[in-house]
């Protein structure tokens, strides 16, 4: 049987942070479904299509995935219709623990299903979809903590003076 895990998020973008965890999480799983979900507590950036297309590019090179949006949907519903085992995470630090802690317990109090988190890579603890777009939006660069076509779309969005 193949077993699947999901990788659940905003990706409003993707930053080399996601890249690690769902690299690393291809190599446990036979398949990884990473999944566009909405998060209540944040209003969004960029559109949803344009996530995905940022997601596809920046993943290119890790074959078993499927990338995937889905509205209105729990994370549990979308792991019961694509038949996945587990949720896989990155965790940065204590604050993320804090965070996903009640999600994971609540995800497993609502079907069962398992979080397997992975630890988040130190080189990248620093990087956040949240602060990658603080810095870009204000000037600063972002090299290096997200891909080259993801920097492009956010600089097209968040500085189109400069384009
Ligand atoms: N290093 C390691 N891990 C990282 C890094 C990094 N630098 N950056 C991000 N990550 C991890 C995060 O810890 C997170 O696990 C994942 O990558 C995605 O991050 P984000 O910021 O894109 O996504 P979030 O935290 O906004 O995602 C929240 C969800 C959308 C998954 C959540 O709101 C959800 O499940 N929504 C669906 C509705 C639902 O089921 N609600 C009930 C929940 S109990």
């Amino acid at each position: 049987t193949v077993r699947r895990c999901v990788c659940p998020g905003s990706y409003d973008p993707v930053t080399v942070g996601h890249v690690d965890v769902i690299s690393r999480a291809a190599a446990l799983y036979d398949e990884v479904v990473v999944a566009v979900l909405h998060n209540p507590a944040k209003s969004g950036t960029l559109p949803v299509e344009q996530r995905l297309q940022l997601l596809k590019a920046a993943l290119a090179d890790v074959p078993n995935l499927r990338i995937e949006a889905y509205a209105n949907t729990l994370l549990v519903d979308v792991c019961r219709d694509v038949g996945a085992e587990a949720v896989v995470k990155g965790l940065r630090s204590g604050t993320d623990f804090a965070y996903e802690l009640p999600m994971a317990l609540m995800n497993r109090h609502l079907t069962g299903v398992e979080t397997v988190f992975l630890p988040g890579d130190p080189r990248f603890e620093h990087v956040s979809s949240s602060l990658v777009k603080e810095v870009a939006a204000l000037g600063g660069d972002i090299t290096g903590l997200v891909d080259d076509e993801t920097r492009a779309a956010l600089l097209a969005r968040l500085r189109p003076a400069e384009g």
